[in-house]
This record gives C-alpha cells, sequence and structure tokens, in this order.
C-alpha cells in the first residue's frame, strides 16, 4: 500500500509517496512534480540514526552526566517547578518545525492556562521580519501569492534568497519558468548557485537593500510610472512618501548598494519593460537590523506599481522551515495570541471563551531572543536548539547556565543545547507520528506516520499534554490523537474572520492539500487600504573598522539541514558539498597570503572559528561567508536585534580573517 506524506524539512513542502521500502517524491502533488532533493529523500534514513534520544534523561546539574529517567519522573519535576514559578518566569522556546497539533497544545498550555505569553519560537530568528512588515503594510501575517505565480509571471527579483540551496524543488520550478520566459534577477553580494542560472546578477553591497528599492521606489514616483488609479484607490500615505523621496540623496544611496550606475539601468530597463513582478525573499533581508524596514523597501515597490492582488505580481516571503507558516496561524509567536488575534481586549475575550479560560495575560510576552536576558526559573525547549541558533553564542552560553531548570524535547541526542539541560525528554520524529503543517504559500498538508513509534518516544503536543494534565489541566488537555486537536483549531480559526482553514478536511490533507486565503484578494488593514512606509538605510549593523574589515555573512549548504541532527549522519552519503568553510575574494585572499583548504582563523569581537578558506570571485570583497553548518558559527555573530521583529543581525558582523601558521 502506498502512503501519501509530505517532506518534513523546508517551507517548500513538497508531497512524498512511500511504499513500505522507500520513498520517492509523489509525481501527482502539484508542488513538487515528483521531484525531491537529497534532504527530502533521506528522511527516512535519519530516523534510523544511532543518534536518536530514547529515553527520558535527567540530571541535578549540567557538570554531571545524565541518568536514565522516566516519564512519570520528568514530567513532575517540570509541573512542579512550573508552580513553584511565577509565570513571567516560565519560558516556551518552541519551533517551526513543530506540527500544528504541537503548536496548538503548546500555546494553549503556555499562554492559556499558566497564563505566560512568553511562548515564542525560533521563527523569530528567521521569519519575525517578515510578519512584522506584512502585518504594517497590507494588515495581516498573509503571503498574497502563490510559488506557480511565477509560470504567469515576466520578472521574478530573488533578494537575499539563495533558492538553488535553500528551497531546492522551488528552485527547478524557477529553472521551468524560465523556460517559457520568466526573467530572473538575483541580488546578494554572493554570486551563489542561484544567482549563475540567472538572467542578472546584482552583487549588492551586504545592507543595500533599502537603499536598492527605495531606488526603485524613488524613479517610480518621480517618472511618475507607478499605477495612479491604483495607488489612489488601495494605498495610504502616498504624499507622505513622495514628500520624503524629495528630499533623499540618489548618489549616496546608490553608493550603499555597491552597485554602479550602469548596473542599476540594466536592472531598471527589464524592471519598467516587465508587464507582471514578483520579489521573493529571504534572510537576506529579514535578518537584520533593519529587517523589518528592508521588507518594507521592498512591499512598498509593489504598492507603488500595484503589482499585488494580481496573477504572476507580489512580494513573495520564501518561509525556510516546514510549518513556520502553520506556527503563525497558531500564534506560537510571543507578539501575538491566537489564529493571527492580537493581544487586544477583545481578542483576548473571544480566546478566552473559546478555551474557557481566564488565564491570559494582556501584555505580549518575551521573544525567543530575549527569553534568556530574562532572568527565567524554567526554559522549555522544543524541536530546536538556541545553543546552537541563537547570535552571539558565548553569551547565550552564559545566560542559558543561570536557569534553574532547561528542558529539551529532541529527537535526538547531540544538540549543542543538550550540554545545557536537565531535563531531555524524547520526542518522536518525522515518519513515527502524523499532523499538519502549513508550506510557505498557505498549502495546508499532513505527515502520516510511516513506521512505529520508537517504544519511549512521545509526539510532541503528546507531551505537552503531560506537562498540561500533571499541572491539572485534565479536562482542558484530554486529546487522543491529533486529528481532535485539528478539529478544535480549525473551530478556533473562525475566531478571525480571514482564516478559512475551518474548511479544511483532516483525512484528505495528505493527498489533497488544502489552500487557505484564497479568496483573499485586497488588504487586510481596516480600511482595506495598504501602508506604505517611507524607510531608510541607518546603518544600524556592526561597523567594520581598520582591526574588523571584514562583513560575515552566514547561511545555507544545499545538503544539510541547520545543526545537522538529520543529515549530518555517519550512514548517509549526503556530505556532497562541504560543510565547513569560510569564503573570500581572490583579490582580499591575495593580500592576506590565503589560498584555497588553507587553515585560517575568523574573529570577532565575541569568539572565533577555526575553518578551511576557499577563495573565489563569487563574493564581494571585503566579505566572508561561514554556512551555518559549521555549529560554532554563532561565536562569531552580533546580538543586535531589528527594534520591531526583534530578528537578530545575522548577517552583518565585522570581523577579520588570517592565515594559521
Ligand atoms: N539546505 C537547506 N535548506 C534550507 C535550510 C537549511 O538549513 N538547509 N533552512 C531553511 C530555513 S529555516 C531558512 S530560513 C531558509 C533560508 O533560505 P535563504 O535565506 O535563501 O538561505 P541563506 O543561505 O540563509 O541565504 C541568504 C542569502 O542572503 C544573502 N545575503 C546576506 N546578506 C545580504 C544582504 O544584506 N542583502 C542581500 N540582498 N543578500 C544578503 C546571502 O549571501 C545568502 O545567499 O532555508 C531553508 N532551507
Ligand atoms: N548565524 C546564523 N544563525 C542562524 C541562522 C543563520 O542564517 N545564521 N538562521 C536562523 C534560522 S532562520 C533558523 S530557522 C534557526 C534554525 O536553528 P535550529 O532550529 O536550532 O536548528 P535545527 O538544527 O533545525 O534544530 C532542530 C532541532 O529539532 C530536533 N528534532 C528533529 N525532529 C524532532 C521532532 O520531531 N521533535 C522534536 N522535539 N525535536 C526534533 C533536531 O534534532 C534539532 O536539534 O537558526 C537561526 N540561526
Ligand atoms: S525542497 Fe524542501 S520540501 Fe522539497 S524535498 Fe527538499 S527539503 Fe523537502
Ligand atoms: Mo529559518
Amino acid at each position: 500500500m502506498i502512503i501519501k506524506s509530505v517532506c518534513g524539512y523546508c517551507g517548500v513542502g513538497c508531497g512524498l509517496e512511500y511504499d513500505r521500502k522507500k520513498l520517492i517524491g509523489d509525481i501527482s502533488y502539484p508542488t513538487n512534480e515528483g521531484k525531491l532533493c537529497s534532504k527530502g529523500i533521506s528522511e527516512l534514513i535519519s530516523i534510523q540514526s544511532s543518534t536518536r534520544l530514547l529515553r527520558p534523561l535527567y540530571r541535578d546539574s549540567i557538570s554531571v552526566e545524565y541518568k536514565t529517567s522516566n516519564w512519570d519522573e520528568a514530567v513532575t519535576k517540570i509541573a512542579n517547578k512550573i508552580k513553584d514559578s511565577s509565570k513571567e518566569k516560565i519560558g516556551f522556546y518552541l519551533s517551526g518545525q513543530l506540527l500544528t497539533e504541537d503548536y496548538y497544545v503548546a500555546n494553549k498550555l503556555g499562554k492559556g492556562f499558566i497564563g505566560t505569553n512568553n511562548v515564542d519560537t525560533n521563527s523569530r530568528t528567521c521569519m519575525s521580519s517578515a510578519v512584522v512588515a506584512y502585518k504594517k503594510s497590507i494588515g495581516a501575517d498573509f503571503v498574497p501569492l502563490r510559488m506557480d505565480d511565477i509560470f504567469c509571471s515576466d520578472l521574478l527579483i530573488l533578494v537575499g534568497a539563495n533558492t538553488a540551496e535553500a528551497h531546492v524543488v522551488f528552485h527547478n520550478q524557477i529553472k521551468k519558468a524560465k523556460k517559457h520566459g520568466l526573467k530572473v534577477v538575483v541580488i546578494d553580494p554572493r554570486c551563489t548557485d542561484t544567482a549563475k542560472s540567472a538572467d542578472l546578477y546584482l552583487p549588492i553591497k551586504a545592507g543595500g537593500d533599502i537603499d536598492f528599492f527605495n531606488l526603485i521606489s524613488k524613479r517610480l514616483i518621480d517618472e511618475e510610472l507607478y499605477n495612479k488609479e491604483f495607488v489612489n484607490k488601495h494605498v495610504n500615505n502616498f504624499e507622505l512618501l513622495k514628500n520624503k523621496f524629495k528630499r533623499v540623496a540618489v548618489t549616496k544611496m546608490l553608493k550603499r548598494t555597491g552597485l554602479t550606475k550602469e548596473q542599476f539601468e540594466e536592472f531598471w530597463q527589464l524592471y519598467i519593460s516587465s508587464e507582471n513582478i514578483i520579489s521573493a525573499w529571504t534572510m537576506g533581508l529579514n535578518q537584520s537590523v533593519q529587517g523589518v524596514d528592508k521588507n518594507l523597501a521592498l512591499i512598498n515597490t509593489h504598492l507603488l506599481s500595484g503589482k499585488i492582488f494580481k496573477k504572476g505580481n507580489g512580494p513573495l516571503s520564501l518561509t525556510g522551515q516546514p510549518n513556520a507558516m502553520g506556527g503563525r496561524e497558531v500564534g506560537g509567536l510571543s507578539t501575538s495570541l491566537a489564529v493571527h488575534l492580537d493581544f487586544d481586549a477583545k481578542s483576548i475575550k473571544k480566546v478566552s471563551k473559546f478555551w474557557k479560560t481566564d488565564n491570559i495575560d494582556s501584555n505580549p510576552g518575551l521573544t525567543a531572543t530575549q527569553m534568556l536576558e530574562a532572568d527565567l526559573d524554567i526554559l522549555i525547549i522544543c524541536h530546536t536548539d538556541p545553543v546552537y541558533h541563537l547570535p552571539n553564542r558565548h553569551k547565550v552560553e552564559r545566560l542559558i547556565k543561570k536557569i534553574a531548570l532547561v528542558v529539551e524535547i529532541n529527537a535526538y541526542d547531540n544538540s549543542e543545547t543538550s550540554k545545557f539541560a536537565h531535563i531531555k525528554l524524547p520526542a518522536a520524529p518525522w515518519g513515527e507520528k502524523e499532523g499538519t503543517q502549513t508550506n510557505l504559500d498557505r498549502s495546508i498538508t499532513k505527515q502520516e506516520k510511516l513506521t512505529r513509534t520508537s517504544i519511549d518516544c512521545k509526539a510532541d503536543w503528546e507531551i505537552f499534554q503531560l506537562i498540561a494534565k500533571k499541572l491539572g489541566f485534565e479536562k482542558e488537555f484530554d486529546y487522543k490523537h491529533p486529528k481532535e486537536i485539528f478539529l478544535e483549531y480549525q473551530e478556533m480559526t473562525k475566531l478571525n474572520k480571514y482564516m478559512d482553514i475551518h474548511n479544511a478536511d483532516y483525512d484528505k490533507l495528505s493527498f489533497k492539500p488544502f489552500v487557505w486565503g484564497q479568496d483573499i484578494n485586497g488588504f487586510l488593514t481596516k480600511d482595506k487600504k495598504a501602508n506604505l512606509h517611507f524607510v531608510e538605510n541607518k546603518l544600524l549593523s556592526e561597523k567594520t573598522n581598520l582591526e574588523y574589515q571584514f562583513v560575515l555573512l552566514t547561511g545555507r549548504t544545499r545538503d544539510q539541514w541547520h545543526s545537522g541532527t538529520k543529515t549530518n549522519l555517519p550512514q548517509t552519503l549526503l556530505k556532497y558539498k562541504e560543510l565547513d568553510f569560510v569564503e573570500i575574494n581572490n583579490e582580499d585572499a591575495k593580500e592576506l597570503g590565503i589560498r584555497t583548504d588553507d587553515i585560517v582563523t575568523v574573529l570577532s569581537l565575541r569568539g572565533q572559528i577555526t575553518t578551511k578558506a576557499v577563495v573565489t570571485n563569487a563574493i564581494n570583497r571585503k566579505t566572508l561567508f561561514i554556512p551555518i553548518s559549521n555549529r560554532e558559527i554563532n561565536y562569531l555573530t552580533n546580538d543586535l536585534l531589528d527594534k520591531e521583529s526583534f530578528e537578530p543581525d545575522y548577517n552583518h558582523s565585522a570581523v577579520k580573517i588570517y592565515k594559521q601558521v
């Protein structure tokens, strides 16, 4: 019998078929038409890894070894600590890789019953800038187009996104659309594999994106090429923006992009001659101290040109994790309550009534990037590895050691956070459980259980339910099956007018995904108009100087998934691409006497990494790139945050590099 399921890695969400022996791509699935990348194909192998966490473990202090515990003992310890702590000292650190049902139960327990809004997710380090910008500009955290819009578009602008490595199967679709006439522009300080297949590559200087998009907006206005009718009818703040742009210094802006006048002109001709335009972005925009502003500068261009809510057009944020979208829909960010409702009195009333609780606090909670600084008593970390992924790791390690009880829920034994936890609970990974996820363009699908659950492992929602029951919430958390949770969640989405998720059919999701929001074709603000925002490049990132002359960029490699607990396995042949290297420009390398394969040290004010040099002309001068498959990456990165999204500035740390002798 063939079981249809979905890949649990990236936001593309490819359909799979499993026939008890092997896993292949689902030819009938619209997103991938049978194609899979190396990660999708290897999902089964990772279940069998010897590095799985298979028993609850406990230790009194992180200076001693873990001892085998059991579920009741471990959960009792957690519940007791929660009871003894004031609610602002309790934190839930979740993940965009959790299933919707897991997210729902954790969010309901934290915000609804324990009464702490300190429930946040690693999506804070990933998507939060896009969330804030969508809300500010179009009125809701809503992606207003789909991936297959590229087949009716003329121009795709990929900015700060390396689809060839990070959204591999979507990249294949882009190549296919190119054969039908789509032109592709890639804007990135590195000439990535994505850039190599583009029609035009613009080697922007790291951090120059606001200037780039402002140059487009200014020209649209100055040359009266903006869509007057659309702007008059559907957009606020046009006059304000126009006046502000009168005073900006164009030459300075262009200089900050690092592009020549000719390069911009070539782009401009392509831009104004294209009827349908999509701008897609990922971490090159989001992970910035001005991540929200970078997003807004991009979205402004679509509002001015009216290229939005029209087939083949729009601002397309490419979500990274498989269910970061589902998490946002449930309410997994500490800055929102549930089902895209915030902490206003009306929303709290609605949600309280739905959950039958009066414990909801009205203040937004701590973000994932704030939790460690908050002197917590207990931190429950699930399906993510903050010690690995948060910036400025030496500081992170110092802070996490101060938390009295660190609980890690993980399916694998070898995370970096594991070194700092007191209790470890074994989760059932992909393939051993079922549940739903929403991919990057609102397609809700279902992961199916393909194999039996390892004896002492539990689905993540079950683990949160055990904690809830131990705290006395038996009645409110009495789910026997993830379907019951999904049905309750669906009912809850009715609290939000524009969410039509209640129309999905759980039992059909794995072979017929449900795309929510398909009837939404206008802005979701109160006055139904979009908002333009004037934003400027304030140069807030860490500055390079005579000693630390290089800007460090960090990012993905094709065959690895973040820290590599699932992909960097001895028994897989996944090491197709190098995992541990630093890219440096030819000229810079020459000046420093560095050659490919030399062992080099990269230092910032915060820490250092020793790795292998790759000398290349595919990276801008005075710019280095280290992939995040190097688990030590965040010893180097700075911990500046965007002031609205609280997302880290991972792509702009000042560093120096020297050759080991
Ligand atoms: N193979 C693989 N795929 C993945 C993941 C993985 O771990 N491995 N992770 C998933 C996740 S969670 C995410 S969030 C996505 C991320 O997907 P991407 O964001 O596409 O991946 P990154 O490698 O982080 O690429 C960001 C790109 O931005 C560029 N960049 C850096 N600074 C700037 C800047 O200032 N301006 C511009 N214009 N560009 C800049 C970098 O050079 C890099 O090429 O990938 C998802 N897919
Ligand atoms: N310097 C730098 N830092 C970054 C980034 C960057 O670009 N540069 N990117 C940021 C971004 S966008 C992201 S999304 C984060 C990603 O950072 P993390 O989320 O920390 O990375 P992962 O390695 O994917 O961690 C997932 C964890 O879940 C565990 N796991 C696997 N399956 C299951 C399961 O079914 N249940 C449970 N409970 N656990 C399971 C895995 O073993 C692993 O430890 O990193 C962020 N940090
Ligand atoms: S592109 Fe993404 S969803 Fe598709 S197989 Fe690869 S990792 Fe899985
Ligand atoms: Mo991410």
